[in-house]
């Protein structure tokens, strides 16, 4: 298993020596200034591998961009609506600038509109330090009261709509204002924000849009890009939906292991891959992620390792970012059944038997809370994560045990 690390670009409050200290082996990063739909020219791509290469007194750091995340579909795309035709043909240049200046394996999304969605990003924790957290109730409150959707009640179970009322009519006007910050601007690197009259706009042009039709967009999507990934030695991995369930009256399609599985069967070729996220799909109870690894393994080509606490039984419910170790997902299975894989692609000779996974999201713990970096991305609490993961790996891999490599 590969350990990796998201770095947000020059402007990352972590810095590329900061990652040396937590033993980082390769680094996973996005062109965040090129605007969606945009072609990735050769030469910002080069410009990032540099600056990755580069430690902060300019001598070489060792560490190359192993993973871009994302290379982000439009939403033109993801609605076939506009310039979707001339976004997809970017697309495909971009992935061969990107295998020209030998990056491999390209993460994206494709989730309507909004990317992960919290309505805390500072949550206090007991230990004192800070998570980030989902409030379905919170939720509802905004998109009943504050954002004013049509139909928006009949999304969310009579209990939480009650619930959502009461909190709503007791909410401060701060904390509408900060709620409504969280949920409309949760696009992680973005240089991009939503107002509130942005995300109604934006709610207007896909409509009452079935999940059938987003996910036939999604496959003609697919029919474009993966042969061309297969033929340039790429690997496409789609992270999950976070969360893994419909929000704002839009679908969701990267939601369940079925979710997966169709979108893999539509368009059968290696490279059409996924990157399963333990924190994003964990928030659902009926995820069960060790299997998850075990039955799509063949075609995960990244992993993000990261673990919540959902803090109800239903489906749309509460939850909060734990501790790698704790929460709801067997981290310990998990790893085990990567380590699985890896194993049986070694014996097939793969070269891509080392999987690449990062510590995902972080809780902000000691100095994280002075110096606060994108939220989910604070150093020490994501380099206690890599930390732990790293300990179970070993262990794992101890000849003592029966996942030592080669066996
Ligand atoms: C990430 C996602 O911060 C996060 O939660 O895992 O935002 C991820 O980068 C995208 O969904 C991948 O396209
Ligand atoms: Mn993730």
């Amino acid at each position: 298993m590969r350990q990796t690390w998201r770095w947000f670009g020059p402007t990352d409050q972590v810095s590329i020596d900061d990652m040396l200290q937590a033993g980082v082996q390769g680094v996973v990063s996005a062109l965040h200034h090129v605007p969606t739909g945009d072609v990735w020219t050769p030469e910002e791509i080069a410009r990032r591998q540099q600056e990755i290469a580069t430690r902060g007194d300019g001598s070489p750091s060792g560490l190359a961009w192993d993973v871009v995340e994302s290379l982000p579909v439009s939403e033109a795309i993801k609605k076939q609506k506009g310039e979707w035709r001339q976004h997809i043909e970017n697309y495909k240049v971009s992935m061969r600038h990107l295998a020209d200046a030998g990056i491999e394996i390209i993460c994206y999304n494709f989730m309507p509109i909004l990317d992960w969605t919290r309505t805390d990003l500072a949550y206090r924790v007991a230990h004192g330090g800070t998570c980030m957290r989902f409030d379905a109730v919170d939720f509802a409150a905004f998109d009943i009261h504050i954002l004013q959707r049509d139909g928006a009640s009949d999304d969310f179970l009579d209990t939480i709509c009650a619930e959502a009322d009461r909190r709503f009519a007791e909410m401060t006007d701060a904390r509408k204002q900060e709620l409504t910050r969280n949920v409309a601007f949760g696009l992680p690197g973005s240089t991009e924000s939503l107002t509130l009259d942005d995300l109604r706009a934006h709610l207007a042009e896909y409509g009452r849009i079935p999940p059938e039709q987003l996910r036939a967009n999604f496959i003609a999507f697919l029919e474009e890009v993966a042969p061309l990934a297969e033929e340039l030695g790429l690997r496409l991995c789609c992270h999950p939906d976070d969360p893994p369930f419909s929000l704002l009256g839009l679908p969701r399609i990267m939601s369940t292991e079925a979710d997966y599985k169709a979108i893999m069967d539509a368009v059968d070729v290696p490279a059409n891959g996924i990157t399963l996220c333990s924190g994003s799909l964990g928030a659902r109870p009926d995820n069960d992620l060790p299997g998850m690894m075990r039955r799509l393994g063949d075609r995960v080509h990244f992993l993000h390792l990261r673990n919540v606490q959902r803090e109800s039984d239903q489906v749309v419910g509460s939850f909060h970012e734990a501790e790698h170790l704790g929460g709801g997902t067997d981290m310990v299975d998990l790893i085990a059944a990567v380590l699985e894989e890896e194993a049986r692609r070694r014996k097939a000779g793969r070269k891509d038997a080392s999987i690449p996974f990062r510590p995902d999201h972080g809780q902000d713990i000691l100095d994280d809370l002075k110096r606060r970096a994108q939220p989910g991305y604070p150093a020490i609490g994501r380099l206690k994560g890599l930390a732990e993961l790293r300990g179970i790996i070993t262990a794992l891999e101890h000849p003592a045990f029966g996942l030592s490599r080669g066996s």
